[in-house]
Order: structure tokens, then C-alpha cells, then sequence
């Protein structure tokens, strides 16, 4: 006989996962009575919104369900941002909350909120668990979705008397989706149809977002685009599929993509897309977006097909499975020489040019601190100037070393993240890059940082600004900096130390001159090297902006370009 939270814990054990995040509450306390001797590791975080940050941190850099746990109504209310995260960036994560007792549901009890209800929209599956009984099957099947097809959030609701309650435990349970959803997925894969596009092209590119890491499948989509040598490029999320080298690699595409990128999806006739859905960040106008293009779509959710405009030729499937079946239909076909358009797109001209302007010391800044990265390293961004600074200069080839809260956009993502990624990967240097806003909004992560020893390097950039919003109020609101000046920022120096970690503040000037000094050069290595948490805060020019920009609603074609 055991009792449902030992039912609970043993059943996320079997899954695979052996570290969870959370935060302990009136009705999931049975299961943090039950968490010593599960075999599951559970990191305290000091707010919900960092466990499942954490947890989203430690599914993005493994690739495994991430585990979140939260009391109910408070609790749980503020897991929501993260699930909608989750959602959004593709990212499996089990989210577990104690729920009040059954009789009370529905009776506005103290700590009751419908989260079931809540995050309905923003969960690929959740349930209401109303028996014991039903436990180890929930669990099976809120982990199968969590991981399968586009992987995504999952919300499991436990009343807190079954997590008391008891009853024999015959072991964790399987679950096998209906086999009809396999012939479904198998239908549609038009890889003939999509070579026969690929004939008729003259200007053809390839487009990579987080569906080709997802899918495992970076070694066949690498293969492939040696093969087709046209001009690709990835979206955020995508960045670090493709080779950094290939001399057909354009870098980021987008609202802040490289002019290279953004010219060549512009001018293309036949896009092929490998794992993205083209949200607007990427398309820009979606009317005048790739005007002339036909569309091939590698996707394994229908759902993301169709989202700006039809597409012609609709490859349904893991692009791990229809990655090499095109490309088997590549190496059999005598494809046009794009020799003419490749030197076009990838040629001199369209190169980005050296930094300059206002954000030169920062991006160079950055340019120092990630050329001197050990070859292990994961990079997290939080959202703002930084993150787009970040991935614009990120030159890795590692599919999973770039994360960022890229669809939600949500501040605050990074330094939790941080925490779930150097747990999962303790040997791995960790630089977590946040904004003087963002870092605000989970600074309490700091203690978790301090009392795990977790060797995070942290990074602000500190503008004193909001200063995404702070730019577009710039160039779209006439300069009026309304309610974006942060001034009086606190002295993040002396907030690490209270929180015992240690921290040093540089000023941008030291990046005016290249190459910098042995000094700075010496505190770099040492920083990122250091077998402490450490924080740096990097004072930049609080007028410093992300170009290029394709402002919002215009086409991909036109692109501010960094001012003089
Ligand atoms: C939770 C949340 N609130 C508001 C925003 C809107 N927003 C986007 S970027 C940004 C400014 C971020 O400022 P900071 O963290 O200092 O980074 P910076 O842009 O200055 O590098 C804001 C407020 C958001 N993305 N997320
Ligand atoms: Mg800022």
C-alpha cells in the first residue's frame, strides 16, 4: 500500500526524470512528505514562476520532460507564464499542482483556483486527476504528450486527499496513444513533390527554427544542406543547427536578422522551412513576406502549416524520418546549378558589417566574453536588447547552446533557466545574459544560485533602461521614454553580495579600444573560468540599439540599418 504522492513520485521516476523544481504549499504537501527517499531530486526555487523556469532550462538543454510542482491557488497561478512558455517554444514540461480537497472543489475554498481551467489554452493536455486509481496512468500519459510529436506543456491538478489517500501500488503504468494517430502522421510526406519544386527553383533558400533540434535530426539536415548549398539561415531558436561555417549559413533571420538572411527570403522563389512556424518576428508584413516564393513546409504539426500563407508542398512528419527521405530523393535527382544566386545572397556585399554606432563596445563586449567560452558552453538570454545583441553574435555550432524564452518573450526567463540547465549539465560553463530589467524580475533566484553553488556566470547589460521598449519608443513614439527609465537600478553588485555571491561591475569604455588590454583580457578568462557563481555587470550607453530592424509591419526588405 502506498500513498498517492509516493504513487506520484515513483511514477516520474520511471519516466526518466530525477530532478524536479518547485515550491511547497498547503495542498501539495503530501508530496514533499513523500519526496525523501523517492530517488527524485527536488530543487527548491524561491517563486514558482523560477521552478518552472528551472524546469524549462533543464527539458530545453536535455531534451527531457522538465517537472514543476506548486501548491494550488497562489502556487499555481504562478506557474502560468512558464507553461505558457513552454507552449510556445515547443518545450515538454509536466507541471504538478496540489489542488484542494475533492469535496471542497467548486466551493471557492481558501487557496482554490480553477487552474485546470486557466491554462486550458495553454496546455497540449492536462487533467483533473479524481481518484487514486487513475494516478499512474495520468502520469504515463501526461509524460507521453508532454514528449511526443511538437513537444509542449502538461498540467496535472491533484486534490490533496488523493495525494494522502492509499492504495496498492502495482507499479508505473504505459500509455500508448490510439494506433490510428501513427497511420495519420504517416500520410503526406510529398518529399518527390518537393524535388520536383526544387527544379523548377532559381533562387531557392532553406529556413531552420527549433523544429530541426527538436527532432534530433541535426546531422541529416546538415547532410542535406551540404547537398543543396543554398543560402539558409535559422530563426532564434534554430540558431546553432546549422554549421557556423558553411559558406551558405546567413545567420539569423528576422525582425533583427542579418541583412544577408533577410535579403535572401525576400528575393526567394522556393522556400523550404525545416521545423518553424513563421510567426511575425520572422516574416515581417506577412503580406509582403518572400513575395515570390513557393513554400515547401518540414513540419510535425499540421497545425503550424498554413499559419501566414499556404503553403505549396506540405512535408508532414519527425524531420529526422523526412529529412533523409528528401534528401535520398536529392541524390537521385540532377538538380540546377544556383551557383549565379548563391554568390548574390552570400556574397560580400550583403556581409554584416563590423559593429558600430552606439552598441559597438557592447557587441564587442559579447564578441569577447563567447569567443573565450570553454567549447562546452550553453548560452541563455532573457529578453530584451541583450537577447537580440546575444543571437546575433552567438557563433556556435551546438544545436542546444543557445536558449532563450523566444515566442512568449517572457522577462525573467533567464537566470531560472540557468539554474535547470547547470544542474542538468554540471560540467558545462553556463553564461546566463540578462537585462537590468529582467534580471528584477527573478533576482530572488540568487539565493538558489548561492545555496546550490551553482557556477552560473551571470552577465547584465546594464542600460538603465528598458531598453527594447525604450527603442521602439525612440524610432516609433518620438522619444518619448515613457515609463521605461530605470535610473535608479539598484547597485546589482551589492544585491549579489548580500546573496553572498561574488560580483564586479565594468564599464563599456574598456571595450573602446581592440584589442582590449591583458587586463580585462586576464578578467574574462578568469570570470568564465571560475568554479564560483559570479556576476558581471556590464555598463553600456543607455542609447545603444539592436540593428538591423525590420520595424514592425514592414517587409523583410526593409531594414533600418545601424545608424553612423
Ligand atoms: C514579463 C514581460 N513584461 C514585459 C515585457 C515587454 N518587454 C520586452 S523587452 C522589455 C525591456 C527589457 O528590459 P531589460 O531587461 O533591461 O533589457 P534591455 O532591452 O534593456 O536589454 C520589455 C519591458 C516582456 N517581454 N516580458
Ligand atoms: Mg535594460
Amino acid at each position: 500500500m502506498l500513498k498517492g504522492a509516493e504513487i506520484v513520485l515513483r511514477c516520474v521516476r520511471a519516466e526518466g526524470t530525477d530532478l524536479v523544481f518547485g515550491y511547497p504549499g498547503g495542498a501539495i504537501m503530501p508530496l514533499y512528505d513523500a519526496l525523501d527517499g523517492s530517488g527524485v531530486r527536488h530543487i527548491l526555487t524561491r517563486h514558482e514562476q523560477g521552478a518552472v523556469f528551472a524546469a524549462e532550462g533543464y527539458a530545453r538543454v536535455t531534451g527531457k520532460v522538465g517537472v514543476a510542482i506548486a501548491t494550488s491557488g497562489p502556487g499555481a497561478t504562478n506557474l502560468v507564464t512558464g507553461i505558457a512558455d513552454a507552449k510556445m517554444d515547443s518545450v515538454p514540461l509536466v507541471c504538478i499542482t496540489g489542488q484542494v480537497r475533492s469535496s471542497l472543489i467548486g466551493t471557492d475554498a481558501f487557496q482554490e483556483t480553477d487552474v485546470f481551467g486557466m491554462t486550458l489554452s495553454l496546455t497540449k493536455w492536462s487533467r483533473l486527476v479524481r481518484t487514486i486509481e487513475e494516478i499512474p496512468d495520468v502520469i504515463a500519459e501526461a509524460f507521453y504528450w508532454a514528449r511526443s510529436g511538437r513537444p509542449g506543456p502538461v498540467m496535472l491538478d491533484l486534490p490533496v486527499d488523493l495525494l494522502k489517500a492509499k492504495m496498492e501500488f502495482r507499479g508505473p503504468a504505459k500509455f500508448y496513444p490510439h494506433p490510428r494517430a501513427a497511420e495519420a502522421n504517416a500520410e503526406g510526406a510529398f518529399t518527390d513533390t518537393a524535388v520536383a519544386l526544387l527544379h523548377q527553383a532559381r533562387r531557392p533558400v532553406a529556413l531552420v527554427g527549433a523544429g530541426a533540434k527538436l527532432s534530433g535530426a541535426i546531422d541529416e539536415l546538415r547532410a542535406l544542406l551540404d547537398r543543396l548549398e543554398v543560402p539558409t539561415f535559422a530563426t532564434v531558436h534554430g540558431l546553432g543547427a546549422v554549421r557556423q561555417d558553411a559558406p551558405y549559413y546567413l545567420g539569423m533571420v528576422g525582425m533583427h536578422g542579418t541583412r544577408a538572411a533577410n535579403m535572401a527570403l525576400h528575393e526567394t522563389d522556393l522556400l523550404m522551412v525545416f521545423g518553424a512556424r513563421l510567426d511575425d518576428r520572422v516574416t515581417g508584413d506577412p503580406t509582403r513576406f518572400a513575395p515570390e516564393a513557393r513554400i515547401v513546409h518540414f513540419e510535425i504539426d499540421p497545425a503550424q502549416l498554413d499559419r501566414v500563407r499556404p503553403c505549396e508542398v506540405p512535408v508532414i512528419g519527425n524531420l529526422a524520418d523526412t529529412i533523409p527521405s528528401f534528401h535520398a530523393e536529392v541524390n537521385g535527382a540532377h538538380l540546377p546549378d544556383w551557383s549565379a544566386w548563391r554568390a548574390i545572397a552570400c556574397g560580400p556585399e550583403r556581409a554584416e558589417p563590423d559593429p558600430r554606432g552606439l552598441a559597438q563596445p557592447t557587441k564587442r563586449f559579447l564578441d569577447e566574453l563567447f569567443s573565450r567560452l570553454p567549447a562546452d558552453n550553453v548560452i541563455i538570454a532573457d529578453v530584451g536588447q541583450h537577447q537580440m545583441w546575444s543571437a546575433q553574435r552567438y557563433r556556435s555550432s551546438s544545436p542546444r547552446g543557445f536558449i532563450t524564452s523566444g515566442g512568449l518573450g517572457a522577462m525573467g526567463f533567464a537566470l531560472p533557466a540557468a539554474v535547470g540547465v547547470q544542474l542538468a549539465k554540471p560540467g558545462t560553463t553556463v553564461l546566463c545574459v540578462s537585462g537590468d530589467g529582467g534580471f528584477q524580475m527573478n533576482i530572488q533566484e540568487l539565493a538558489t544560485v548561492h545555496r546550490l553553488g551553482l557556477p552560473i556566470k551571470m552577465v547584465i547589460v546594464d542600460n538603465k533602461y528598458l531598453g527594447m521598449v525604450r527603442q521602439w519608443q525612440q524610432l516609433f513614439y518620438d522619444r518619448n521614454y515613457a515609463e521605461t527609465d530605470l535610473s535608479d537600478n539598484p547597485d546589482f553588485v551589492e544585491i549579489a553580495k548580500a546573496y553572498k555571491i561574488h560580483a564586479w561591475r565594468l564599464n563599456e569604455d574598456a571595450l573602446t579600444e581592440m584589442p582590449v588590454s591583458a587586463e580585462i583580457s586576464d578578467a574574462f578568462d578568469r570570470f568564465l573560468r571560475s568554479p564560483e557563481p559570479e556576476l558581471l555587470v556590464f555598463d553600456c550607453h543607455p542609447e545603444a540599439n539592436v540593428y538591423p530592424m525590420v520595424p514592425s509591419g514592414a517587409a523583410l526588405s526593409e531594414m533600418m540599418l545601424e545608424e553612423d
